[in-house]
């Protein structure tokens, strides 16, 4: 008989412990010696179900190597489906199960990354190459959409700051510019306005350079040990915790650094409403609604969602409050 755990798509607080829970694919592998196995045990690792078929659809993903996160921090996890399957990335549609419906073709692979402007050395590169050169880490997020929902996501990637060193900044340097893909072909919501929600395309996104160099802000290839399926924007997207999930600009395809303050796509889109800095604050409402709380989209059924209060700064306010200190972030949403 097949037994299902109660909790099998989630680890619980009981459960995030380093020892049982964080086993990362480079420590099964070499306790196992390779193969299949640590596979399986490295996704059993987060509570998966390996018989299930309730995931959405998602292109082949391959298991990361990256080092696991020590320790982890006490928080449930959103079951990896959701994850796949409530998303935004409007260039294949504003419903939140459009993208998981629409991006599985989107050609990953080959997939170049390139950081130019205020960089003593600009250049392209190989995304692929670089996700197994550069040393991955988990890091798991608390992750807030302006929409006021939000999930707890085990992200795989590397810190942006890192590898912004790696080009060189100049001293002209203070913000940072990227731009997702643009390929109407690919990208339904690029070739009609009314599938792609308006927003002006390609989608960007901006930080301040000290924002951008914070050890918190990563750039991500994978989620739960597995690279990113299209809908969380394959191959890598910007994660930054503590701001609304529309900074996190997915499929990014250039990098540049520059002096003045980027243009945001929903900024240009409705600038009162999504301001440049979008620091999560459940103190400054949204002109359309209450910012106060959120719904936690985690483990178990539509009507298990939780409604829980919004933490300032998204719950990173000690790590990143300084970054503004002086500034009225309400008049700086
Ligand atoms: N290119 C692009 N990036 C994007 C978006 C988008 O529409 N296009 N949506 C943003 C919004 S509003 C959110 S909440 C997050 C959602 O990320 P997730 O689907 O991985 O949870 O992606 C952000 N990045
Ligand atoms: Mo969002």
């Amino acid at each position: 008989m097949l037994i299902k755990s109660p909790s099998r798509h989630t680890l619980t607080e009981a459960q995030t412990t380093p020892e049982s829970a964080y086993v990362s694919r480079r420590q099964v592998i070499a306790g196992l010696g390779a193969g299949i196995g640590g596979l399986l045990l490295a996704r059993n690792s987060y509570g998966l179900d390996l018989f299930g078929s309730d995931t959405p659809k998602a292109a082949p993903r391959k298991p990361l190597d990256f080092a696991p996160q020590k320790p982890a921090p006490a928080l449930t996890l959103t079951p990896e489906a959701k994850v796949m399957n409530h998303n935004n990335f409007y260039e294949f549609g504003t419903g939140k199960t459009d993208p998981a419906e629409n991006s599985q073709g989107l050609k990953t692979e080959p997939w170049t990354l390139t950081v130019e402007g205020e960089v003593e050395k600009p250049a392209t590169v190989d995304v692929w190459k670089l996700m197994s050169e550069i040393g991955l880490e988990e890091r798991i997020y608390r992750m807030r959409c302006v929409e006021a929902w939000s999930m707890v996501i085990p992200w795989v990637g590397f810190e942006l700051g890192k590898f912004l060193t790696r080009f060189a900044p100049t001293s002209r340097a203070k913000y940072v510019a990227f731009q997702t893909l643009y390929d109407p072909e690919q990208m339904p919501g690029q070739r009609n306005r009314y599938v792609g929600g308006g927003v002006d395309y390609p989608y960007v996104e901006g930080l301040r350079m000290d924002e951008a160099m914070h050890p918190l802000t990563i750039l991500s290839v994978g989620l739960y040990g597995k690279t990113l399926p299209p809908q969380n924007g394959a191959p890598i997207r910007l994660v930054v915790p503590w701001k609304y999930g529309f900074k996190g600009i997915k499929s990014i395809v250039k990098i540049r650094l520059v002096e003045k303050m980027p243009p945001t796509s929903w900024n240009k889109m409705l600038p009162q409403e999504y301001g440049f800095y979008a620091n999560v604050n459940p103190a400054v409402d949204h002109p359309r609604w209450s910012q106060a709380s959120e719904r936690f989209i985690g483990p178990g059924g539509l009507f298990a969602v939780k409604r829980q209060d919004t933490l300032p700064f998204n719950g990173y306010g000690e790590e990143v409050a300084s970054l503004y200190s002086g500034m009225d972030l309400k008049k700086f949403y």
